[in-house]
């Protein structure tokens, strides 16, 4: 059986987007005002693995709705909120409600649109935190933003602590296994109403950089991820509250990292909206040889702007106030009259 996909390309922006949307000539790019497309790339994925590929003058075959909460002339900056003492970028600084409330509130005034509090650190080689404990870190700190007036997510893959969360404010959930970790997951978002986010991973924390494996890396993403958006829709989970991300780090490679970053527009043909977080990961410090990674904002930023430039509705990140700065530097390049990207 082959397998079809479309990957949108011949990226305009601004005016120029505008433009090609009156003509018939492109189409808005995952219902982002400011981008649009004017080719499609067709690639036909063989019974044997061979994949062919060509440009068309296509449309996808599903548009992407936009959830109220986000915004359709720019990406939201998600800040990253960490109550672990383990995590390796910010080295467990805010290991303690107080410090990390203060650093919410920090990102907000730097610009944040949502909070992603997590408690659990997921990065490669980690151990996994008991409820319990993950429970006690994150839901006072969830409390109090979401009390402050602020859009909090809750970073977890466990169905006890995505219901205590929102319980305490937080308004959208976000799973690095996609709701296959818990397996009371699905039923604890389908019986609430907030989006979530569905990442991609290959293996668990603990083991997945020993040695990712893919037959087209991009492609397997598309597919795994098209197969959690089904399972949630036929679980109850509505289509239009699910937001998918590729992934980066969580079984990959250097060189997968790079075929998904360079291919991200594929990912606006699963018709859903999409979240990227590359922030301050190895696959940074690679491409920029800084070892340390809170040292890796320059390098973060360049990855934010290239996929908010590809689409992206959500870019989950560390570093606020420089990703708010570098955006609307793009912003006013792009459409210097209109408010867009
Ligand atoms: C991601 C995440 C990501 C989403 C982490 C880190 C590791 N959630 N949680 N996407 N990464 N949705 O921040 O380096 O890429 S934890």
């Amino acid at each position: 059986m082959t397998r079809t996909y479309f990957r949108p390309a011949g990226l305009v922006y601004g005016p120029d987007a505008a433009l090609a949307i009156n003509e018939g000539r492109g189409a808005s790019l995952g219902g982002i005002s400011a981008t649009a497309y004017t080719l499609v790339e067709r690639i036909e994925r063989h019974e044997g693995g061979n994949i062919s590929r060509r440009f068309e003058t296509g449309r996808l075959p599903r548009a992407t709705a936009l959830a109220p909460f986000l915004d359709a002339s720019r990406p939201l900056v998600m800040g990253i909120v960490n109550v672990t003492p383990d995590s390796f970028s910010d080295g467990g600084l805010s290991f303690d409600a107080g410090r990390a409330i203060a650093h919410g509130e920090q990102l907000i005034r730097e610009g944040a649109d949502i909070l992603d509090v997590g408690g659990e650190s997921t990065r490669p080689g980690s151990e996994g935190v008991p409820e319990d404990e993950e429970l006690r870190r994150v839901i006072p700190v969830i409390a109090a933003l979401a009390q402050a007036g602020h859009r909090v997510s809750v970073d977890t893959r466990k169905a006890r602590v995505m219901r205590a969360a929102l319980a305490a404010g937080a308004e959208l959930v976000n799973d690095v296994s996609a709701l296959t970790f818990d397996p009371e997951a699905m039923a604890a978002m389908a019986e609430a109403s907030c989006p979530v986010i569905l990442m991609h991973a290959q293996g668990d924390p603990k083991t997945m950089q020993l040695n990712p494996r893919y037959d087209d890396v991009a492609l397997d993403v598309y597919d795994w991820l098209a197969a959690r958006i089904a399972a949630c829709e036929a679980a109850g989970i509505a289509r239009a509250r699910l937001i998918a991300d590729p992934g980066i780090g969580f079984g990959k490679n250097f060189r997968h990292n790079l075929d998904v970053m360079r291919q991200f527009a594929l990912y606006h043909g699963l018709g859903v909206p999409l979240l990227v977080g590359l922030s301050r990961k190895a696959f940074i410090g690679a491409l920029t040889g800084e070892k340390v990674a809170g040292q890796r904002i320059n390098g973060s930023v360049g990855g934010a702007l290239w996929a908010a430039l590809n689409g992206a509705h959500i870019l989950r990140v560390h570093d606020v106030k420089a990703t708010v700065e570098a955006l609307a530097v793009v912003r006013a390049a792009v459409a210097p009259d209109e408010s867009g990207l």
